[in-house]
């Protein structure tokens, strides 16, 4: 294992002389989904037991902190982020005991884990959301409950309270004819949305993340937090509500109006995160919180990350994610790397002095980088391509976060028939836009999934070349939840954990170059050659401080299949020549990397980092 020590880091890299940044501003985030990541009792879901039956090659990877996608009880309708018991562990993954084992032996590894914190929501499951439903009891209002459209008949089409639409299909209310009213939920209607405007409910979730802690967790990963603060009239109505002051947005082709700019980043958003600072964190040491921000800004992000507010540690921003599609995720747009340059030197920019950064191109909802914005369609572009994405992502400023099996080059699953995918967000989906509002054809709508989909990233991890990649359990192996990609026979942990060229090897150097170089972890990130439309090219320099030997490096990557010049700001900085030892990491290695610039081009996919 890279034996990086917290404790032996400069001051000076904590600092960068200019934000006070503890830990994790030199530290690594490895995402597993544990239902994906390892069986080990041969039903073919993953588990906990697997996960600790993997800590070495994680420890040697390098990486610091594992999250961990949500293992609470839950029945499982959006696979874990539904949760009906936050205190208990689902038997499909395990029990308490398992987790304290998983805390215990992660520690031992100077591995930190933290767990995935879903409350905007709970499922409908939850002993709350069933005591809800009784106007009189005590937790009826911990959940967003509204009567039918006055006039309308409730439960039937145009009763709704207004016209938002779930992001898992559907209206994003629900009748419940116990209680006689609708309740709200932004995702599926197994997930009502908490009504954290009612201090009952904020309590019971910081006593629950309190609890946490006290047994060994080591922070929060906060599912879409930043959308727990609605916006209301004075009267506490939701817009298009009857008789609320705040009009509702029009409806939009699949016939629902679009909630989130009224429930992203909301009035008393900084103040519950405040609260939940002083109520769960303050006093506490070595942890890490990062907030999911869809609906945030950079600049948002600079004042939520801000030490001085007491918020959270980061946040995963999303317009990276999402501007590279046609105003819906099932149609797609090839890469406008310009455009992404753009948007990612907004985000570093934005906290270049005060706040922080999460970097991150894969997780459980995005379909894996290679395939995405690389190329899966050949071993040789595959390799090189998954390590230039790698390396453009963990040269920037801030904490990167790697996505199991992200390591190994992992491709999208290439599913070509409906049946084939599990996530409720595609074939809800599926349904609403091709079946019912009849918007997109089958076969766009098809591809759009094959592209974007979730369930691209959520194919069992692939261990080894064996029958179901080695996630099932090897001597009854199962059938897995989800089909593991054929490609497991070349793509795996076990052909790549001594191949020093492979994705596996390339991850592990960037991780440790992280860890060794301050300037890495905290030098001032440049852009520049911002409208070269093949080539990502930036600087990071940190000045030299007590105990820290500053620098300079130059990041250059082709993030294209073919050869192409080197821009002409990264080629005046490498006028003067470059030799092997200033080449730091390179795609095609350092001989090859000196001739290139020597020559101010690039190969396919070629990227370099230099120290200047
Ligand atoms: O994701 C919220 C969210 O923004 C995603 O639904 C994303 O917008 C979409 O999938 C992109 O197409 C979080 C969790 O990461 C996700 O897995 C859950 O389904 C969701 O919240 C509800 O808990
Ligand atoms: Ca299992």
């Amino acid at each position: 294992m890279t034996s990086f020590n917290r404790e032996t880091l400069p001051d000076a890299v904590r600092t960068n002389g200019a934000t006070p940044n503890p830990w994790w501003s030199n530290a690594v985030v490895y995402q597993i989904y544990p239902r994906s990541f390892q069986d080990t009792n041969g039903d073919g879901f993953g588990d906990l037991k697997g996960i600790t039956s993997r800590l070495d090659y994680l420890a040697d990877l390098g990486v610091d902190v594992l999250w961990l996608s949500p293992v609470y009880k839950s029945p499982q309708d959006d696979n874990g982020y539904d949760i009906s018991d936050y205190q208990d562990i689902d038997p499909l993954f395990g029990t308490l005991d398992d987790m304290d084992e998983l805390l215990a032996e992660a520690h031992k590894r100077g591995l930190k884990i933290v767990m995935d914190l879903v409350v905007n929501h709970t499922s409908d499951e939850h002993a709350w959301f069933e005591a809800s439903k009784d106007k009189n009891d005590p937790h009826a209002d911990w959940y967003w409950w509204r009567p039918a459209r006055p006039g309308r008949e409730p439960g039937t089409p145009g009763a709704e309270p207004n016209q938002w639409g779930s992001y898992f299909g559907g209206s994003a209310w629900e009748y419940s004819p116990e209680r006689g009213e609708y309740y709200l939920h932004q995702f599926s209607k197994k997930q009502p949305d908490l009504n954290w405007e009612n201090p009952a409910v904020r309590r019971a979730v910081y006593d629950m993340m309190n609890w946490w802690l006290d047994r060994g967790v080591d922070g929060f990963r906060m599912d879409v937090i930043t959308l727990i603060s609605k916006r209301t009239d004075a009267a506490g109505r939701l817009p298009g509500e009857a008789g609320s002051e705040i009009e509702d947005l029009p409806v939009g082709e699949e016939g629902y109006s679009n909630p989130n700019p009224f429930c992203a980043d909301g009035p008393r958003q900084d103040e519950f995160l405040a609260e939940m600072r002083r109520e769960v964190f303050d006093g506490r040491d070595g942890f890490l919180t990062v907030g999911e921000a869809p609906g945030i800004t950079a600049a948002r992000n600079e004042h939520i990350t801000d030490p001085a507010n007491g918020e959270l540690d980061m946040l995963f921003l999303f317009e990276h994610v999402d501007f590279d599609c046609e105003g819906v995720k099932w149609k797609p747009l090839p890469l406008d790397l310009p455009r992404l340059k753009s948007i990612m030197a907004g985000y570093q920019t934005a906290v270049a002095n005060v706040g922080w950064a999460s970097l991150f191109t894969g997780n459980h909802d995005q379909p894996r980088v290679v395939s995405r914005w690389g190329d899966d369609s050949n071993e040789t572009d595959r390799v090189l391509s998954a390590k230039a994405w790698g390396l453009v992502l963990h040269m920037h400023r801030g904490t990167p976060y790697v996505y199991q099996g992200e390591e190994l080059g992992m491709t999208n699953a290439h599913f070509t028939s409906l049946d084939q995918y599990r996530d409720l967000e595609s074939l809800n989906a599926y349904r609403q836009r091709v079946e019912e509002a009849k918007v997109q054809s089958p076969e766009s709508m098809m591809a759009g999934i094959a592209a974007r989909g979730r369930d691209n990233s959520r194919t069992p991890m692939q261990w080894d070349g064996s029958a179901y990649a080695g996630f099932t359990a090897p001597d009854a192996p199962v059938e897995p939840w989800i089909a593991v990609n054929p490609n497991h026979a070349e793509i795996n942990a076990a052909g790549e954990f001594d191949d020093p060229d492979s994705v596996y090897s390339f991850y592990k150097q960037l991780i440790a170059l992280r860890h060794s170089d301050p300037v890495v972890s905290a030098g001032d990130w440049e852009l520049i050659d911002a409208a070269d439309p093949h080539v990502y090219a930036f600087t990071r320099t940190l000045a030299a401080a007590p105990g820290v030997t500053g620098g300079r490096l130059l990041v250059v990557a082709n993030l294209s299949g073919r050869t192409v010049d080197l821009p002409s700001d990264a080629s005046a900085l490498v006028a003067a020549g470059v030799t092997e030892p200033q080449i730091a990491i390179a795609t095609y290695g350092a001989s090859h990397a000196v001739v290139s610039l020597a020559n101010r081009e690039l190969d396919p996919w070629e990227a370099v980092v230099v120290r200047l």
